[in-house]
């Protein structure tokens, strides 16, 4: 058996899980896990990145020795470094409202094939002064350097930075020189394993090294879907939902930029064609304004609540923190429909609109790629939402596979595992999901299959 580490941060949590290879199974084990907390300081949303990073060195110790470690984190925000190698400042996160006041004067989308997003990387720099800054650091690769004491960039997150030439798989200078971003601060692309520091060997209590995975966790994600053919959309279902499918090569027409595809890059020069859906954050806002109350109680009664009306999960409305519940009943009365009564309403009212809007963005990927789909992989937390699955089986009209639930970590780990000659390519890995995780079918119409695996 060999084990190996992965550690996946989220936009509400962090997660170190071991993972173990034998036997052509992989088994995960969640070693630890902790709260992501973002605090708001004289006004703007940071990541707390020193809690995050003594979570992972807390996650390493407990976890124990492992053959290699990964990390993957959320996409588009970075830290900088100065010319000694100290980050300068805290992170900013994307939800921060700065990007209001910079954003991107070129749409450069046939280099990077991005869609615009507020808080794309690029939108984020163009707020920032640079003149101190040697290195920008996405998340994963600054807690790699943290670590392993390696600079070096890695392309799934990259590609997330509208910053990035997709065709080439480079930085896109001529678009960095145009917007008069300092080429310097962009880190060469790296691959392969670190050692960890000395002395961050001594405080884990062991040595190992780290990893370069798939370190967006969407680009990890897709990985561990467990498809049997290339006929599949997904839908990565967390705090976002990351709707489409995967392809060979971007699709970078002007129909596609009009519909706000992405094209963000995938395991082994794969293309994860992709448009963000809102997501679970809508239904996270509104627990945490109703107080915290139990989700699962919730769930059972929206089953058969009213479906009053149906939002855009994705109006800009709902992006920052705040009064979800609240930001519903204004947009149901600026759409003239009745507001969802009570919580059960509100997460039935969410929950319908998510399924709609999944359907909308699978149809425009398999309209814009060309791609036809035959299932949906509905993979990470959302796995769980049985209602959510079954209204997405309804709404798409075609089967819903739901699971791996840590479809994230799992794709991390088979990335280590293939560095290690342990699984071969992306179809193996696949495979290799199939054969360990537990997944659960629901078929359009049908409350759903008790068809359960692993
Ligand atoms: C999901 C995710 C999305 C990205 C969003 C912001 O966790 O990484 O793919 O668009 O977070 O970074």
């Amino acid at each position: 058996m060999v084990r190996f580490t992965a550690v996946d941060l989220g936009a509400s949590s962090g997660r170190v899980m071991s993972a173990a290879v034998a036997g052509g199974r992989i088994r995960l084990r969640e070693e630890h896990r902790f709260a992501n907390r973002p605090v708001r300081v004289a006004g703007t949303l940071h990541w707390d990145v020193l809690a995050l990073y003594q979570g992972v060195l807390d996650g390493l110790r407990k976890a124990g020795p492992a053959e290699s470690v990964g990390v993957d984190a959320w996409a588009v925000d970075y830290g900088l470094l100065d010319g000694d190698g100290r980050l300068i400042g805290n992170p900013v996160h994307y939800r921060d409202a700065r990007t209001a006041r910079c954003t991107e004067r070129v749409d450069p989308y046939e280099v990077t094939g991005t869609q615009f997003l507020p808080f794309n990387t690029v939108n984020q720099l163009l707020c920032e002064r640079l003149d101190r800054a040697e290195t920008m650091l996405m998340i994963p690769d600054l807690l790699g350097y943290w670590l392993t004491g390696t600079i070096g960039a890695e392309r799934t997150n990259a590609s997330t930075t509208a910053l990035y030439d997709v065709r080439g798989r480079d930085w896109a200078w001529e678009l960095i020189d145009e917007l008069g971003l300092p080429r310097r601060i962009f880190p060469d692309f790296a691959a392969g394993a670190s050692p960890l520091r000395p002395d961050v060997a001594e405080e884990v209590g062991y040595a190992t090294e780290v990893v370069k995975v798939a370190s967006h966790d969407t680009a990890s994600a897709v990985v561990a879907v467990p498809a049997e053919t290339d006929r599949f959309a997904y839908v990565s279902c967390g705090t976002w939902s990351l709707v489409g499918v995967e392809l060979p090569a971007p699709v970078l027409t002007e129909e596609s930029r009009q519909a706000n595809f992405t094209n963000e890059a995938g395991l082994d020069g794969t293309v994860r064609y992709l448009r963000n859906v809102m997501g679970l954050w809508i239904l996270q806002e509104c627990l945490r304004a109703w107080g915290g109350p139990p989700l699962e109680p919730l769930l059972a009664e929206a089953e058969t609540a009213r479906a009053a009306a149906v939002i855009d999960p994705d109006d800009p409305a709902f992006l920052p923190p705040g009064d979800m519940p609240g930001r519903i009943a204004a947009y149901c009365a600026r759409t003239g429909q009745p507001a969802p009564e009570g919580p059960a309403q509100v997460v039935r009212c969410i929950l319908q609109s998510l399924a709609l809007a999944y359907q909308r963005a699978i149809a425009d990927a398999v309209r814009l790629s060309g791609r036809p789909v035959e299932v949906v992989h509905l993979v990470g937390g959302g796995s769980l939402n049985t209602l959510l699955c079954r209204l997405t089986a309804d709404a798409t009209g075609l089967p819903v596979v739901a699971g791996p639930v840590e479809a994230t970590a799992l794709g991390n780990a088979l990335v280590q595992a293939r560095a290690r000659g342990l699984v071969g390519g992306l179809a193996e890995m696949r495979e290799l999901v199939r054969r360990g995780a537990g997944v659960r079918t629901y078929r359009p119409g049908h409350p759903y299959e008790p068809r359960e695996r692993g």
